[in-house]
């Protein structure tokens, strides 16, 4: 999908026209990878844009920027604030958010100290990243046969752009072939995550979570919502290592992340999961998610930061 031009990005401090919002080529991010960054959605409530977890999602790009030794010049609450402003420019009522973290030009060479550290925020309206059809019907999984890579050789914990390669070969080789989705393993076998999504299984009417931090697979903020969610909603709830056999076996399976938000598995490896069709757990958790989202449930009202 094509990206729609918004009004403002923000960049060290300015609002700049989007046309205007460009960097040197020799900026050192670009070469090493060496950026983190941030998805986060705002959403279209009865009160204007509310972003969903801000201060969730900055906590964690600050966490990313530790982990790469990223020295941010500015606070949490300037980078909340700059998202606030630019959502607040672009006029749009919902829209996705980008957060960057990245070494500038000036320095070259792997060492990244030398460098300057430099913030963006851009924002752009962004559609159901897995389709809306894979929200209401579910979506295609295909285990990948590139691994989710190892802890002991990527800090997985962070959120860094030169991770996304182990995520874009996953995803190009399960889309050329047909399918909307990768999920990747780890080295050992066990289930890790999506391309840019956790995985829940549901078993006998019990949530079976993947320990994230365990398989490499990103912490992700909307499947901690989920973990809040389906425990008031009174399921049982677990944390377990869990193989490729599982997730054929699971009687729902269901994908989470900011711009995937929970999107039902319906088959995987070519196997329906349960029925091939969204289950009435997944439905009942994607319900409550999408209310808590656009303001309609004031238990979550905590989670919406309002744009005003
Ligand atoms: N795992 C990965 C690898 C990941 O990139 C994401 C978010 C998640 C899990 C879910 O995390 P959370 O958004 O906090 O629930 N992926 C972001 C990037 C997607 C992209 O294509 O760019 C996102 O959803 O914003």
């Amino acid at each position: 999908m094509p990206l729609t031009p918004t009004a403002k990005i923000w960049m060290d401090g300015e609002l700049v026209d989007w046309d205007k919002a460009t960097i040197h080529v020799l900026t050192h991010s670009l070469h090493y990878g060496t950026a983190v960054f941030e998805g986060i959605r705002a959403y279209p409530t009865a009160k204007g844009p509310a972003v969903f977890r801000l201060k969730e999602h900055i906590a964690r790009l600050f966490r990313s920027a530790h982990i790469l030794d990223l020295d941010i010049p500015y606070s949490e609450v300037e980078i909340s604030r700059a998202v606030r402003d630019t959502v607040r420019a672009s006029g749009l009522d919902g829209c996705y958010i980008r957060p960057l973290v990245y070494l500038g030009y000036g320095e070259m060479g792997l060492n990244p100290l030398l460098s300057k550290v430099a913030v963006s925020v851009a924002v752009w309206p962004w559609a159901a990243y897995l389709g809306e059809e894979g929200v209401a019907n579910g979506i295609r999984l295909k285990v990948s046969s590139w691994a989710r890579h190892d802890s002991r050789s990527m800090p997985t914990a962070a959120k860094a752009t030169g991770m996304y390669i182990n995520s874009s070969l996953a995803k190009v080789e399960a889309v050329r072939a047909g399918y909307d989705e990768a999920l990747m393993l780890t080295t050992d076998g066990f289930i890790s995550e999506g391309t840019g999504e956790n995985l829940f299984l549901v078993r006998d009417g019990a949530i079976v979570a993947t320990p994230n931090s365990a398989v490499g697979a990103l912490e992700g903020i909307t499947a901690s919502a989920v973990r809040k969610i389906a425990t008031d909603l009174g399921y049982p709830y677990r944390e377990e290592l869990t193989r490729r056999p599982d997730l054929y076996l699971a009687d729902e399976a269901f994908l989470t992340g900011t711009a995937a938000e929970i999107v039902p598995v319906a088959s995987v490896d070519d196997r329906e999961v349960g029925s091939g069709k969204p289950g009435p757990v997944t439905q009942a958790i994607q319900q409550v998610f999408f209310e808590t989202v656009r303001g309609e449930r004031d238990e979550y009202s905590d989670w919406l930061d309002y744009v005003g």
